[in-house]
């Protein structure tokens, strides 16, 4: 009994730091309660105060040579970065990570190299810097052929510098997604987590720059404040909060609204708008179809698509309660979007029951599954695959809710037998981090806390590293979420999921009242492809061998942007835990991970 379960019990993750704080979700956001309970006291780690630890420390990276050798200086303090360190206001579109190539290039002594400064792609095809063997983005590629590339998924992952161009192939970068080739901007809207607004600004063309730009956000009181401030500046900019009432809620929600003059477009995504998360990250996007506009009069049920995606998104709109977004919700309804294949699985704050209780979180993955997929034989074998970039708590053991709830609703397959399904988790390893093409600064979008990974060593046994070889992305660390269902073999996909939402109840939601009620704290957007929605005859997809190859039979090969056979974490591995520090082995850099 004991060995059967060895390897629920390995080593990954076992760290000496005692714990004493409680927090709910996604660790390592800071969970002092505020001492002046106010009106609005919730702690959460706000985009900009994660920005400002990570200028910090981009600011000041710590040599791992230097630091074995005991030459390490105190900080260079001449180099005013943080001037002001507002993380809002820091437009980091033209100069992120050089303040650290400039350190390192006075600090280092003889004997290292310092790295040449490498592009970035706000100067695409005039930078002068020599690095630039692999240009980021859109030189080579039209973006109209793109769009037709990524079908009939639409999904595309995100283009990464420094890699090959053949990797690129069919990646968007935001600049291709508000190309003019995709339609003539009228007017947009933005959800996100994370907004950096003079970068954002700039990735629109400039003849659609000065067009209305809502942007709907999560963030409150100083942070919001920032955020206005950031802003301020741009006329054509208006500002949208949501309402998180519900402690350590987050708005992680992305998606664009981009209404043009011939018709709308949505396009929800896994990026926040920042240019860090647009340059060497693995980051997933879908683009629906050019919805055209309907003619006055038409029925109301006109528009709708067989996978109720437009009810479903103004529903989703709807759960804001913003006047604002009840405008939009009217544009929507006059446009068809019944060409839509694919389904919006959402999150919304809230406690829901009756009817309610299945609209959002784990139980509507669990409702689309169970009315809209069929079991295959020996589907008890079948496994859930989840991959993310953060984690929540998940309690003492599996049963609490990661098997209860997770795994329960993600193995739901037609109204078949229910079986414990195998599930393999896939978050980046602490060598898949220092790797990686951004080293460990990557690791400050990979915000697991240690005050909660060491709460739960049980699930680490669940863990698979990062593999990305076939769409050449090994070193390009995932912030994409996807979840989804195979076949033993791997070859065969029962239905995809790409989300914001990561590993955490806050994201997907927990029951309370024995299951009668779901309890929800962020707002999450996703969408799932089901292959009977792309007239699948097997009730499954195949998983295609190369996701840039041309498929003969595109109707049914799905592109997962990560190798199969997941690849188990060895005995060494651990999971990446970003704010303790990793000092033993320098990054792709030269580096090391000192968090304060
Ligand atoms: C670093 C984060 C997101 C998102 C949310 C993050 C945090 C740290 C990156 C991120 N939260 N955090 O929605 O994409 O501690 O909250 O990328």
């Amino acid at each position: 009994m004991h060995r059967a379960t060895h390897s629920q019990e390995s080593n990954h993750g076992k760290w000496t730091l005692s714990s004493s704080d409680d927090e709910p979700e996604e660790s390592g956001k800071p969970s002092r309660s505020p001492t002046g309970a106010s009106l609005d006291p919730l702690p959460r780690y706000s985009c900009s105060e994660a920005r400002k630890a990570s200028h910090k420390r981009k600011a000041n990276p710590v040599s791992f040579e230097e630091e074995e050798q005991g030459t390490r200086q105190s900080p260079v303090k001449k180099l005013k970065l943080d001037k002001d360190d507002s993380g809002w206001c820091l437009s980091s579109s033209d100069d992120e990570s050089k303040p650290s190539q400039k350190i390192k290039a006075e600090r280092e002594g003889p004997g290292r190299k310092p790295r040449p400064p490498q592009t970035q792609d706000d100067e695409r095809g005039q930078s002068t810097s020599g690095q630039d063997k692999y240009k980021t983005p859109s030189d080579s590629q039209d973006p109209w052929d793109l769009l037709h590339a990524g079908e009939p998924f639409c999904f595309y992952l995100t283009k990464v510098r420094g890699i090959k161009p053949k990797y690129n192939f069919g990646a968007l970068h935001i600049k291709d997604i508000l190309s003019p080739l995709y339609g003539t901007l009228e007017s947009s809207v933005q959800f996100n987590y994370c907004i950096d607004v003079p970068w954002l600004v700039k990735q629109y063309p400039e003849e659609f720059r000065k067009k209305p730009l809502l942007v709907v956000h999560g963030e409150k009181q100083e942070s919001k404040a920032k955020l206005h401030e950031a802003a301020h500046p741009y006329e054509h900019i208006r500002l949208c909060q949501a309402k998180l009432d519900i402690a350590f809620g987050t708005h992680h929600t992305k998606m664009m609204l981009l209404l043009y003059k011939e018709g709308l477009r949505v396009v929800i995504h896994t990026s926040n708008l920042i240019h860090g998360d647009w340059d060497q990250k693995t980051q997933g996007i879908w683009l629906s179809p050019l919805y055209r506009r309907i003619q006055e009069g038409a029925s109301i049920s006109a528009g709708e698509s067989a996978t109720n995606f437009r009810a479903d998104l103004i529903s989703y709109l709807a759960s804001y309660n913003s006047p604002t977004l009840r405008e939009w919700m009217e544009i929507i309804k006059q446009h068809d979007l019944s060409e839509t294949r694919a389904y919006l699985v959402g999150s919304t704050p809230g406690r829901f029951q009756g009817v309610e209780r299945e609209k959002w979180g784990h139980l509507r993955l669990r409702k689309l599954l169970r009315e809209h997929t069929t079991p295959v034989p020996g589907q008890q074998d079948w496994p859930v695959i989840g991959q993310f970039s953060s984690i929540g708590s998940m309690g003492a053991d599996k049963t609490k809710w990661l098997h209860s709830e997770f795994r329960e609703s993600l193995g739901t397959l037609g109204k078949g037998a229910k079986a414990d399904i195998p599930l393999h988790l896939i978050y980046p390893s602490v060598d898949n981090v220092r790797t990686s093409l951004e080293g460990y600064p990557a690791g400050g979008s990979l915000p697991y806390g240690i005050q909660t990974a060491q709460k739960q060593p049980w699930l680490h046994s669940y863990f698979h590293r990062w593999k990305a070889e076939t769409s050449g992305r090994s070193s390009a660390m995932p912030h994409i979420k996807t979840y989804m269902r195979t076949s033993p073999d791997f070859q065969e996909l029962a239905w995809f999921l790409v989300t914001s939402a990561n590993l955490s109840k806050a994201a997907w939601g927990c029951f309370e009242k024995s299951g009668a009620q779901m309890f929800i704290r962020s707002y999450e957007l996703g969408v799932l492809f089901l292959p009977s929605a792309f007239g699948s005859e097997t009730g499954t997809f195949s998983v295609k061998e190369n996701i840039y190859a041309k498929s003969e039979n595109p109707q049914s090969a799905f592109p997962v942007p990560y190798d199969l056979p997941p690849e188990r974490y060895s005995g060494k591995d651990r999971p990446w835990v970003w704010n303790i520090p990793y000092v033993n082995a320098p990054d792709t850099h030269g580096n090391i991970w000192c968090p304060s």
